[in-house]
């Protein structure tokens, strides 16, 4: 039954639906069953590493279907379908085939001792949360700093699901004229790890203010917004069967791209797809999947008289260790709406953080062109200092999406700095 749907699916779609094991696809493999149909026999998706890329030929590879999933120095890791590889080949491009991705999933979920009907998070994972734990860490952070921190919805997903969003700041109940600062995590279903950046963000600057008089004077000072899970459909839906399906978009019929619908050069320069089988479709309209509609609408609810109160934000993503700032959409440094010394002041902001973290600091479009993503939005419409935080790990495959659940505590730690910088700034 598996084979014939993958036959009755075009091409394109089966990119998509093929991220999906067998078992938990809800067809008839059996769960015990670790064996993978053979890509080239699935039509599925495989993993390719690409050496000599620069920005210039990623935006080529992720034009033709193929998706960049992390970049080292210049070799980049991609995901394609056989006839998208057959065409990068053709285009001069020498892929060197990893794995394919139904299998590597498969692997990944055995070594996690993930199997149907399980808790949503595999055994072994158990240590990062799911929507319902991400909102039940909220209420009792509220519960126990009802003083400093207050829970609100950014607005509904598309399935209905509120979009938790939690305010920390002294006297948190008045907005009061601080400069304001935005974190937000999990536009990406699979990217996990971020929603425990948010998480420990969040745990960091309510735990320590009574102990801790460098935490207490920045929560005194700012207001910080916290969105732990921009995509709780993806997320939900990555981890529920109990088993990882490598799922990106949102659920809106067969995903949006939220990252592509933002409406600031919506689809302008090929860094989106129009296709809606794509891991990077951009959606029928701007702002036509509810996440980016809805945290759009918060941020634009937060102009006070006229004034913009958020100055900065980060959006957390996985994987490559960068750091990174707009515009996505060109590869020009200047821009409309960006000139040399706004320019300079990412660099330098950007480079300062990465210094503190370890990773790459660069333009988004130096990794490839994007369109429609959310910091172009930010700075392009409310002058918001904007960046994009690919975090750990520097390189894989789909595996790059799942790092053991040991790493999180270390990963998310090592942001501290590069967050503390960026709440500093905010009031510059
Ligand atoms: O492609 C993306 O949306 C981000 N990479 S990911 O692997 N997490 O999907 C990078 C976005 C960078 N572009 C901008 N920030 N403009
Ligand atoms: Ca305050
Ligand atoms: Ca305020
Ligand atoms: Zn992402």
């Amino acid at each position: 039954m598996f084979s014939s749907r993958r036959t009755a699916a075009t091409i394109a779609a089966a990119a998509c639906l093929l991220l999906l094991p067998a078992a938990q696809a809800g067809v008839s493999a059996a769960p015990d069953d670790p064996v993978a149909v053979p890509a080239a026999e699935a039509g599925g998706t495989a993993v390719y590493t690409v050496p000599d890329t620069d920005s210039r030929s990623r935006t080529e590879i992720n034009r033709s279907g193929a998706q960049v999933l992390s970049v080292t120095g210049s070799t980049a890791t991609i995901e394609a379908t056989p006839e998208q590889a057959a065409q990068l080949r053709a285009g001069g491009f020498a892929l060197q085939a990893q794995q394919d991705v139904v299998s590597a999933l498969q692997e990944l979920n055995l070594d996690r001792k993930a199997a149907p009907g399980t808790a949503a998070f595999p055994p072994d994972d158990q240590g990062y949360h799911t929507y319902d734990e991400v909102n039940q860490v909220l209420d009792q952070v509220v519960a126990d700093h009802g003083d400093i921190a207050a829970k609100s919805s950014v607005g509904k997903s598309f399935e209905g699901r509120d979009i938790p969003v939690l305010k920390i700041s002294g006297n948190v109940a008045q907005d009061e004229a601080e400069p304001e600062v935005l974190f937000s995590c999990n536009q990406h279903a699979r990217e996990h790890l971020t929603t425990e950046m948010c998480l420990r963000i969040i745990t960091r600057f309510t735990d320590g203010y009574a102990s801790d008089p460098a935490i207490k004077e920045v929560v005194d000072s700012r207001e910080i917004w916290i969105v732990p899970m921009v995509n709780p459909d993806g997320s939900i839906y990555d981890v529920e069967s109990g088993q990882y399906r490598g799922w990106r978009k949102n659920r809106q019929d067969t995903g949006t791209d939220t990252n592509r619908n933002w409406d600031y050069q919506w689809g302008c320069c090929g860094g989106s797809s129009g296709n809606p089988a794509s891991e990077t479709y951009r959606g029928t309209a701007p702002f036509s999947s509810p996440e980016a509609s809805q945290l759009a609408g918060f941020v634009d609810s937060r102009v006070v008289d006229g004034a913009q109160q958020i100055k900065a934000h980060i959006d957390f993503h996985t994987f490559s260790e960068l750091v990174l700032w707009p515009y996505g959409y060109t590869d020009a440094d200047t821009a409309e709406g960006m000139t040399q010394e706004e320019y300079d002041r990412f660099v330098r902001v950007g480079t300062e953080m990465a210094r503190t973290n370890g990773y790459t600091p660069q333009q988004s479009s130096d990794l490839y062109i994007t369109d429609g993503s959310v910091n172009d939005w930010m700075w392009g419409k409310h002058k918001i200092l904007s960046f994009t935080f690919e975090m750990y790990p520097s390189s894989g495959g789909i595996d790059g999406f799942y790092p053991p659940d040991e790493v999180i505590q270390r990963e998310t730690e090592r942001n501290d700095a590069a967050v503390d910088i960026l709440l500093r700034e905010a009031g510059a």
